[in-house]
């Protein structure tokens, strides 16, 4: 079994709902387990400012497949959910990224492994940290919570969340 940690963000519309909606189909996929998800987070925009807010959770998955295969899983749930793949760094009903896989370093054209804006990103950081204090770059062994950016502002707490089972079920 793959460990993995993603971040999910919507800006659009039902912004829970599309949250909630992309948990619940990684946790219908076969090959996938959703284990842990966090608060939600309420976050500002980032790189393109002029547009709504974000809602942003992390996930910690326990998976089978391998992570090129993963990331055909979120890109396929992102079309599902209509996301519109024309600006970039735009509004979207929901974008899923994969953080980290196990504690490998990933670089292929298609896919980045650990993310590569992650440790600049507060409104990664929080919810990941959240669900694993301890998480690292597998890279540099330095721990998430510790990155400056940790402490910028625009990040609030949203909604609580204590496990996945309450995130799946709330309205
Ligand atoms: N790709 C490479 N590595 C990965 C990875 N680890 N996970 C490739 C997922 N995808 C990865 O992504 C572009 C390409 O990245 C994919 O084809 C995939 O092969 P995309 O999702 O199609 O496009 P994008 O998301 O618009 O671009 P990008 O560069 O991924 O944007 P970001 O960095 O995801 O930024 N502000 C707030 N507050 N909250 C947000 O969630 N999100 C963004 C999107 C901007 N500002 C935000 C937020
Ligand atoms: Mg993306």
């Amino acid at each position: 079994m793959n460990a993995a940690y993603l971040s999910l963000g919507s800006n659009i519309g039902n912004r829970l709902e599309h949250l909630k909606q992309a948990v619940r189909l990684l946790h219908e996929h076969p090959a996938v387990k959703v284990k842990k998800v966090s608060s939600i987070y309420e976050t500002e925009p980032l790189g393109l400012t002029e547009q709504a807010k974000f809602l942003n959770i992390a996930v910690e998955l326990e998976t089978s497949l391998g992570a090129v295969e993963l990331l055909s899983a979120c890109q396929s749930i992102e079309n599902k959910l209509g996301r519109m793949r024309k600006i970039r760094w735009g509004p979207r009903t929901v974008d899923l990224d994969i953080l980290l896989y196990n504690e490998q370093s990933i670089q292929t054209e298609d896919l980045i492994v650990p993310h590569l804006r992650m440790q600049e990103r507060a409104f990664v950081l929080v919810p990941l940290v959240e669900i694993n204090s301890e998480v690292k770059n597998p890279v540099t062994g330095s721990l998430y919570r510790e990155e400056p950016a940790m402490e910028e502002e625009g990040v609030i707490l949203w909604k609580p969340i204590q496990n996945a089972g309450e995130f799946l079920q709330q309205d």
